[in-house]
Formats: structure tokens, sequence, C-alpha cells
């Protein structure tokens, strides 16, 4: 049988907001800086691609980097619109695609995809248009309703999409199983992709098609040690994917990879991107004691929030030996019942205390996650969340709405009791920290302010390193998580020039004090803060007389 020569570009959509990549572009706001990190699930299709078919040529458009680099280069980039940026990056395409594979992993990047793909379809109108990633997989009825989307891939993208191209490759019907077309639609559009069992059957990821050099240089290189997770919280999708067992690679490969960043590539930033990290404690410690030895000159970061399920004191020392210094836990909820009957996390809270002191001991920099918002979810139970973290002794907690992702158990609620419709969600609101829907128990507009109240409050007058008088430590970190990001969030200026007062530094907390001025006087955000905020900030009542505020 002849196999047609087949050219595959793939395209990785930015997991910015269609609607904040439109400012951010236009320069007419930038409500935050560009988050990217590697598409891992198209550099591994890629790498069984390769290993398993030939006659294939292969391309990876990677706009959310692009976006990212567009940021780094702001001053020389002249203004564009979104339209004019998916463009250019379709521009670097040198060959006629026969295939395009969409990777829509984030709910936020729906609208963006949905742009990328008509431009697509325009250029090259006789293209196959397939999408995947977690959204994908769990929104296929919206997708497919798009005309010009041709197939989207359920679960992970290995084996049927590799079986997808030899078909098309041979001209043959295409009928593989998790891949769903409008036809499928109607009878079997539940079908998943069969998993990998052994992750070591996946070569290596194709680093070498994306532009490794910006990842060295920015966010650094990411890794996955295992597929999937056990747990059951009712507000994650990931399960729709990767399932409930955890699939493994060897420690041997995972060194292997190791090897490959810091010998090949020079990275010196590794993120560690798991579910769950160490649910294996004695394959993790087994790891950690390796990579030790090799004493490699690189560090971990774990963005991921950590499971208290699997920590423990062992695994917190075997992390410190491997140079991992910081992360967050995933704790969620305060409250028993909402951990038991509402999320189905069922975190110990009690555990998940004494890791966090055991964390403070080791000198760690520790955060914490919560959530706040999740259906039947009561003032009350939020309040007990609220109570929870003013107890904590961490260096930030991270504030959440609870938001509703495709495939979970709180979207199907959510969409059940007719509060939101798939067809017509605000897909751009999904990670702005905000809501676009309200609910029997809160409207959006209150979460929204509990949240916000919250975050200043626990991070920033209440912060627990001030109350702590660890004022060297709060300004590292009003610095790392606040100021290097977001210069003109007076709060976070004031505060740092509290832990500059508590040191005895008493020239910097004024220039500190005088910063909060300067802001307030020419930017929106900040006058909107100190609206908000300024009775707590008596230390800038002085400064604001003298310059006739
Ligand atoms: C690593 C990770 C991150 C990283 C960034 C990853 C990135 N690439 O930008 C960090 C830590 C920064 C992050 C942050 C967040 N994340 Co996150 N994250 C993950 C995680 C754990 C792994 C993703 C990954 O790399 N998987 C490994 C690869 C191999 O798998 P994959 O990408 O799914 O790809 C496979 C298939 O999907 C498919 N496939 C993928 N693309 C394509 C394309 C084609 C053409 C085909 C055919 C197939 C295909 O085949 C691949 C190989 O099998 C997932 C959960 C999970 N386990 O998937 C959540 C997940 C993607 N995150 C999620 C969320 C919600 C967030 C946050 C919003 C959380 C928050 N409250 O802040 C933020 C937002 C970040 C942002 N960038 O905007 C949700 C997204 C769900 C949704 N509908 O939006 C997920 C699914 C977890 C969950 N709770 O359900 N995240
Ligand atoms: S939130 Fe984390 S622990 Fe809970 S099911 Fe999802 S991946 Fe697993």
């Amino acid at each position: 049988m002849t196999k047609r020569k087949t050219n595959i570009l793939f395209i990785n959509p930015s997991s910015m907001p269609a609607n904040e990549q439109e400012a951010f572009l236009n320069k007419t706001s930038i409500l935050r800086v560009p988050s990217f990190s590697m598409p891992l699930g198209i550099l591994e299709i890629v790498a069984y691609l390769q290993e398993h078919l030939d006659n294939i040529n292969i391309k990876i458009v990677d706009m959310g980097k692009d976006l990212y680099k567009t940021y780094l280069e702001r001053e020389q980039t002249p203004a564009m619109s979104l339209e004019s940026f998916i463009e250019l990056g379709l521009d670097s395409v040198d060959f006629q695609p026969d295939i395009v594979g969409i990777s829509i992993l984030f709910s936020s990047s729906h609208s963006s995809s949905k742009i990328i793909i008509n431009k697509v379809k325009e250029r090259w109108n006789d293209v196959v248009i397939i999408c995947g990633g977690n959204h994908a997989t769990n929104m296929v009825d919206n997708l497919l309703a798009n005309p010009n989307i041709d197939y989207v891939l359920r679960g992970e993208g290995e084996l049927s999409f590799t079986e997808f191209v030899r078909c098309f490759q041979r001209d043959e019907n295409i009928n593989v199983f998790g891949i769903i077309d409008k036809k499928k639609l109607k009878k079997s559009k539940n079908e998943l992709s069969p998993l990998i069992m052994d992750l070591n059957d996946i070569p290596i990821p194709a680093y070498d098609f994306i532009d490794i050099e910006t990842y060295r240089k920015t966010v650094g290189a990411s890794l996955m040690f295992t597929r999937g997770c056990i747990f059951k919280c009712t507000f994650c999708a990931s399960h729709t994917v990767h399932g409930r067992k955890v699939r493994y690679k060897s420690n041997d490969r995972i060194l292997d990879e190791l090897n490959l960043f810091v010998g090949k590539y020079n990275f010196d930033k590794i993120i560690i991107e798991d579910d769950l990290f160490a649910i294996n404690k004695n394959k993790f410690l087994d790891l950690s004691k390796k990579i030790v030895s090799r004493n490699l000159s690189v560090k971990f970061y774990l963005p991921q929030g950590l499971s208290v399920a699997t920590l423990d004191e062992d695994i917190i020392d075997a992390m410190i030996d491997m140079k991992i210094c910081e992360a967050a836990v995933a704790i969620e909820s305060g409250s028993p019942y909402t951990q038991k009957h509402l999320i189905k996390k069922n975190v110990d809270l009690t555990k998940a205390r004494s890791i966090l002191k055991y964390f403070r001991k080791k000198d760690f920099l520790i955060s914490a996650n919560f959530i706040l918002g999740f259906p039947r979810e009561t003032r009350e139970l939020m309040r007990e969340t609220i109570d929870y973290i003013k107890t904590i002794d961490v260096d930030w907690v991270y504030i959440f709405h609870a938001l509703p992702l495709p495939g979970s158990e709180m979207f199907q609620e959510y969409v059940s009791k007719g509060i939101i419709n798939p067809n017509t969600f605000d897909w751009d609101g999904i990670r702005l920290g905000r809501r676009s829907f309200d609910t029997p128990e809160i409207s959006a507009k209150e979460l929204e302010s509990l949240v916000y109240d919250t975050n200043i409050d626990c991070n920033f007058f209440n912060n627990s390193n001030l109350r702590h008088k660890r004022y060297k430590r709060a300004i590292k970190v009003f610095n790392e998580i606040i100021l290097d990001q977001y210069p003109f969030h007076i709060v976070g200026h004031y505060c740092r020039g509290l832990a500059f007062l508590g040191l005895g530094k008493k020239e910097n907390a004024k220039n500190d004090f005088l910063e909060c001025i300067r802001w307030i006087q020419k930017n929106e955000e900040s006058k909107r803060l100190f609206e908000r905020y300024g009775e707590n900030m008596e230390y800038l009542h002085p400064y604001l007389e003298e310059l006739e505020i």
C-alpha cells in the first residue's frame, strides 16, 4: 500500500483568553503577562508519530510562546490585532499542510482557537482540521458545530492520532476509536482514545520542534513523571483525558530526560507538571536519591498544587534534597463539610496544618491554594475557609473562584441546574479570576469581592510573614509574587513599606509610601485600590496631605 507524504501542522494556542490577548496586542492594556509552558501534549504525540510512521513532515506553531515573545519584545513590536498575530504565526509555516491539529487544553483558549481555525481554513481550504486536548475532549458537540472543524480527538492522542494519520496516508476511511466526526457524534460521542499504559513507550518528547532557546531563557523545561490521578475532586476535569489510574515513567527514563535537558539543552529550570506529585513514595524517594547523586545544576519547580494526601516528612525532605524549595499545597477548602460532601477532595485539614508547619520548619517557601464559590457552598462554609486560612502560617495564599471546567462534576451540576449553558458560556472569563454567572448561593459580583477582599486581607494587611516579623522574607515574597509583575499594586508597595519599617529601614519605607502616591496619581487600578483599601493604609495619610490628594 502506498503511503501519501503527509504534512502535519500542530498549533498550540495561547492560554490567555482572546479578549486579553487582543487588549495586550493592541497595547490598550496589560492585565497580566502572558503565561506559557511547553506544549507537552503536542511534543509527545510528535515523538510518537515519528517513531511509528514515515513519510510525514511536521511543524509546530507555538502561539503560547510567540505571545510571550511579543511581550519580551514589546518596545520594538508595533500594536496589532489578534488576527494579525495569528496570521504572522501561520506565515511562518513553510509547507502546505494536509492535517492541522489544534491543542485546546484550556477553556480560556476556546475563543482564540476559533479564530485560529477560521484563519487556517481561509488560507488552506482543503486542509483537515482536528482538535484535541482537555477542553476539546469535553466540548465535542460545541466544536463540531463549527463547520471548519472536521474531527475532535477525545482523550490521549498518541495511539489514536497515529492511527488517524496512518488511515489518512492510505486514503482509508477514517474510523478510529476516540476520534469523533460529525457523523459519529450522533451515536458514539463519548468514545475515548485508548491510554498508553507504560509511559516509557512514548519516546522522549520532540523538543527540537519548538524554540528551545526561548524556553531555556525563560520558563524552563516541562517534565511529567506520571499521567493520571486517583482522586475524584468534583471541580477537576483532568481524569477525562488521562484517567483515574496513575501510569508511570521509570526513574531511569526520567533521568534520561533530565540528562537531555541539562546536558544537551543546558536548562537550569525544570517544571514538574504531574497531577499527583510523589504518589508512589518509594519510587519518588529512589528518584530523588539518584538525582541528588548526579549533582545536576538545575532547580525544580512545582507549579501544580501538591496533594496533602501524598505528602509526608520523608517526601518533603527528599524534595529539599533535590533543591525544590518552593511549592503550593492544594487545600481548596477549610471546611470539613465542603471537603467531604461538596468537592469530594477529602483533604485531612489537621494533616494539612502539620504538613505546612513542617515546610515552615524547613524554611521552604510555601503557599496554599483555596477555592471559594462551589455549588451548594453557603456563605457560612466559605467563612470557614477564610477562618482556616487565617490560622495557617504560609508565605502566600492563592484564592480562586470555583470555575466550571467542562468534564468536571461541578460543570455538569451547573449545566443540569440551568446555571450555565455550555453553548453560550463566556469562555474568555474562565481564567480571569472572575465569574460571569450568579448561583443561588452567591452572585458573581459578591464572590469577586469576597475573593478579592480575602486576598488583600490574608496576603497583605494580615500577611503571615509580617505578623511573624519575618520582614526580609516578606519583602522577597512581595517582590516576587506582586511587585515584579504588578508594579501598580499600591497595597503591595504599602505592605513592603511596612516590612522595611520593621527592619528599621525608614528611607526604603518612605520610598514605597511615595511610590504608592505616584501610582495613585497616574493609574486607574492603583486609584481603585486606594479607594477600596486606603483606610487601612495609615502611613500614607501624611503624604496624601502633602501632595493634596
Ligand atoms: C501542566 C498544567 C498546567 C501548567 C501549564 C501547562 C501549559 N501547557 O500551559 C500550569 C501549572 C501553569 C497550569 C495552570 C493552570 N491550569 Co493547568 N494543567 C496542567 C496539567 C496538570 C497537565 C497538562 C499537560 O501538560 N499534560 C500532559 C500532556 C501529555 O497531556 P495533554 O496536554 O492533555 O495532551 C494529550 C491529550 O490532551 C491530547 N492532545 C493534546 N493536544 C492535542 C492536539 C491534537 C491535535 C490531538 C489530536 C490531541 C491532543 O493528546 C496529548 C497526548 O496524549 C493539566 C491536567 C492534565 N493532567 O492534563 C491541567 C489543566 C490543563 N489545567 C487546568 C487549569 C484550569 C489551570 C488553571 C486555570 C488553574 C488555575 N486556577 O489557575 C491555570 C491556568 C494556566 C494558564 N496557562 O492559563 C485544567 C484545564 C481545564 C479547562 N477546561 O480549562 C486542567 C485540565 C486540570 C483540571 N483541573 O482539570 N496548568
Ligand atoms: S484536583 Fe488534583 S487531586 Fe483532585 S482529581 Fe484533579 S488532579 Fe486529582
